[in-house]
């Protein structure tokens, strides 16, 4: 046991900010670093301590493993948190973290190797009794023979790469004469992408839900469910919506997925919080995907329905603390939402849409979250994913959420850059989202890019352009301290699709 007393966070944004507060709050130091491009940003400044760890672009920076290890160890740091993306996922960097004396917050490096291969942690969750997916175990290696089990498994099929993950690497084979084709490129572009052409096949199932379930396990073999969040409503493999508990679940099938997923935990050795990936049939048949071996995302809705501090668990895991809790002691109680904004033109194929954010409020009130980044005033920087925020609303029931997630959607006032406000009202609001009744194919059948999904009226389209370029010049000159007059556009409306 360790008490960790000082930590760096490998990360920035949100989530940086994220884990400073469950630190602060246990009243542990607190190290930022940050590229020359966040030199000003919110994390830098709500961290005891700030870094400069090199250029903006990520891989002079915020990957730059030998360097985030020698500020740690300068500043005194005893562990690392790597928060999610750049090397939350790196094995070589968790054991370079380890090799320097430092904890790593997170699992361990043999549990992320093993996940990171998606044919291996297939096969470690076979062996622990996990449903999978119809397909082969091994990387393909005779074309022939390959598509004579594409057959038996039937059309169409998946072919997959190995060293993929998160929708990378991925090809639909509809017909038998379109395979070879198809697994060539898969591999090929498997090398280029990853520098491993290890591909496998898996039978396609057709507008699945996916359902994940959030694990934690400490250092001593105990691993617990927090259980499920629902993600279906995706673009692109890029999570739009993501709620908890799912509307779909039964409690029987709740326990049993939950179940299989401590298994597909066990099945690696794991420690620390990780989450289980598993897509759901029209039948209700459930089959493993992967595991993602870090704090994800969308970790909030889960903190929101069990009450549960996660990262708070996971300094405590790794200083090599028990579980606070067993499985029996856990419960769900309401239900959350989680909108992500982003930096993004929805009528225009979200492009990331970059600028200063002159206006910037969010909103307020019974059961709001808002996890964000920046203030206004500050420039959405180019260099990174255009995450502005995550809303979470949390409520006694689904409906209630979702009607709290539209009025949060309807106060969010954010002028300079596009963003996805309305493309994430108008999901939430959709008649398919609240009956519960949608899959993943969810964006590509209900949305119609093209369609103006914001629908001022003239006048209103006009005051917000006039006051967003008033703003833009004069705001951060002359910070506005007191209002004298109403603001002509109501606020409650702007984010709305229609009328
Ligand atoms: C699948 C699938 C259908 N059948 N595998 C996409 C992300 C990656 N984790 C795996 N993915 C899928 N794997 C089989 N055998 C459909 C998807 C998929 C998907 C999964 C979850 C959420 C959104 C998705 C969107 C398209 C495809």
């Amino acid at each position: 046991m360790t008490a960790i007393k000082k930590v760096l966070v490998a990360n920035r944004g949100e989530i940086a900010l994220r884990i400073f507060r469950s630190l602060k709050e246990a009243g542990i130091a607190t190290v930022a670093v940050f590229s020359e491009a966040d030199r000003l940003s919110p994390h830098v400044r709500f961290a005891d301590e700030a870094i400069c760890i090199g250029p903006p672009t990520a891989s002079a920076s915020y990957l730059k493993s030998q360097i985030i290890i020698n500020a740690a160890l300068r500043t005194g740091a005893q562990a690392i948190h790597p928060g999610y993306g750049f090397l939350s996922e790196n094995a070589d960097f968790a054991r370079q973290v380890t090799n320097a004396g430092l904890i790593f917050i997170g699992p361990s490096p043999e549990s992320i190797e093993i996940m990171g291969s998606k044919l291996e942690a297939k096969r470690a969750a076979a062996n622990f009794g996990v449903p999978l997916v119809p397909g082969t175990s091994e990387p393909i290696s005779n074309p022939d023979h390959a598509e004579r089990i594409a057959t038996e498994i039937g059309f169409p099929v998946l072919i997959k790469a190995s060293a993929g993950g998160g929708g990378k690497g991925m090809r639909l084979v509809e017909h038998a004469s379109d395979f070879q084709m198809q697994l060539e490129r898969a591999k090929s572009e498997a090398m280029s992408a990853f520098g491993d052409d290890s591909v496998f096949i898996e039978k396609f199932v057709k507008g699945p839900r996916h359902i994940e379930f959030q694990v934690l396990g400490d250092q001593h073999g105990n691993i617990v469910h927090l259980f499920e969040r629902e993600c279906s409503i995706q673009r692109r493999h890029q999570k739009v919506i993501e709620e908890a508990p799912s509307s779909i679940l039964s409690e029987s099938l709740r326990n049993e997925m939950g179940a299989a997923a401590v298994n597909a935990a066990r099945s690696c050795g794991y420690f620390n919080a990780g989450t289980v990936e598993f897509i759901l049939d029209e039948n209700n048949h459930y089959y493993f995907l992967e595991m993602n071996t870090r704090l994800q995302v969308e970790h909030p809705v889960t903190e929101m329905v069990t009450g549960v501090d996660l990262v708070k668990l996971q300094i405590e895991i790794a200083e090599g603390k028990k579980l606070p809790f067993r499985q029996e002691d856990l419960t769900l109680k309401g239900h959350a939402i989680e909108a992500r904004i982003y930096a993004e033109d929805p009528e225009n194929q979200f492009l990331p849409d970059i600028g200063k954010l002159s206006i910037y409020r969010t909103p307020q009130g019974p059961g709001i979250r808002v996890d964000d980044g920046f203030q206004e005033g500050m420039e959405v920087p180019y260099h990174y994913d255009p995450l502005l925020a995550k809303l979470i609303t949390y409520a006694s029931d689904r409906q209630q959420a979702i009607e709290r997630m539209i009025r949060a959607l309807d106060e969010y006032q954010v002028v300079g850059v596009k963003t996805t406000i309305p493309f994430c009202r108008f999901a939430v609001d959709h008649q398919a989202f609240r009956s519960g009744n949608f899959d993943t194919a969810f964006i590509q059948k209900y949305f119609k890019p093209g369609e103006p999904s914001v629908n001022l009226s003239e006048t209103e389209l006009k005051l917000v352009a006039a006051i967003g370029a008033s703003l833009r010049s004069s705001l951060m000159a002359n910070p506005v301290t007191e209002t004298t007059s109403e603001p002509e556009v109501n606020p409650w409306r702007t984010n709305r699709l229609n009328g």
